[in-house]
């Protein structure tokens, strides 16, 4: 049986990922090629397959993209009309609410709202894998990473190394497959290179970090947000929310500028604070003809560039109104 996995590329994307693989291998005896993809070009990886479509295709941690919908659902059509299998594991809420449509093109849905993509790993395929217990330790680190759960002691700092390394500005495809493979192959978490990926990442981030931290706009009892479109991020955005909402206790707000057309506000909400960021930050983007998605704890929405002073003081006023 040939199988193919598209997952994203964080920890819990890849965690999960392996977690399928080694059951797979163990129960079914087939050996999965995985491949590394994102939501917006999941309709790209597809058709790449369509020439010669692997018996089994899985889907992991890669939320739908309601922009790239058509192509993507035309090309899952297509594989499941040859006779292929694909299945979808996933806790992004834009899935789910294409869940009708799903099971009228035939795909299996995996989807948890109270989990993330290990959760489901965990629940549905440890127990057929060669080592449960290192794959329930493995996918503990990816609902930490993905803050589902709080960790402790060495499980938070494993995954914070593990997180950290596969966020370093070198890491590419490259070192996230071999890390799956020797999670895999070897039932080890961790090697020397992740020690020093972490180390490279958080040398970045603390400079990043400095720079950002005194651009404040609003700090409140439970929020903070801040301004940062004349800074140059490099795709640190979402992890210096991550870092701010956990170093601070708040809900974190950054806005930046991706690139000369928008203005991103990337969110990042404590586990134990009360307050949705999709429901909170969505309608607020869709009023300046924006938009964007994520999840309840880590959302970002896009509004035009030219709005974006409009789109700070609404965030400011939201934040003063319900997080003070
Ligand atoms: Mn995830």
């Amino acid at each position: 049986m040939r199988v193919v996995i598209l997952a994203h590329g964080d920890l819990d994307g890849l965690a999960a990922a392996a977690t399928l693989m080694a059951a797979l291998r163990r129960a079914k005896g087939a050996r999965a090629r995985l491949e590394i993809t994102q939501p917006y070009n999941l309709y790209k990886a597809l058709a790449r397959l369509l020439a010669e479509p692997p018996d089994m295709l899985a889907i992991v941690d890669i939320g739908l993209d309601e922009a790239s919908w058509q192509s993507t659902s035309s090309a899952l059509r297509d594989i499941v009309e040859r006779g292929r299998r694909v299945l979808w594991m996933d806790h992004h809420i834009h899935t789910i609410r294409h869940g009708l449509e799903l099971a009228e093109i035939g795909v299996s849905l995996l989807y948890t709202s109270s989990g993330c993509a290990s959760t489901l790993a965990r629940e549905a395929f440890a127990h057929l894998t060669d080592d449960p217990a290192f794959y329930g330790k493995l996918t503990r680190l990816g609902e930490i990473a993905d803050g589902a759960v709080k960790g402790e002691g060495e499980f938070a700092l494993l995954a914070d190394r593990l997180a950290a390394a596969l966020s370093a500005p070198s890491s590419r495809d490259e070192f996230k497959l071999r890390l799956v493979r020797m999670w895999v192959e070897e039932h080890r978490l961790i090697d020397d290179e992740v020690a020093l990926r972490a180390e490279e990442y958080e040398k970045a981030l603390a400079e990043k970090m400095a720079e950002v931290e005194d651009r404040v706009v609003v700090e409140v009892r439970r929020g903070l947000l801040l301004d940062a479109r004349d800074l140059r991020l490099s795709g640190f955005a979402g992890h210096i929310a991550s870092r701010l909402a956990r170093e601070r206790g708040k809900v974190t707000a950054l806005v930046f500028t991706p690139n000369e057309r928008e203005v991103v506000a990337t969110c990042r909400v404590p586990y134990n604070i009360d307050f949705n960021a999709v429901d909170e930050l969505a309608p607020i983007a869709a009023e300046l003809g924006g938009g964007g998605g994520g999840l309840e704890k880590a959302a970002s929405m896009r509004v035009p560039r030219e709005l974006g002073d409009e789109f700070l003081k609404k965030l400011a006023d939201l934040f003063r109104r319900k997080l003070d």
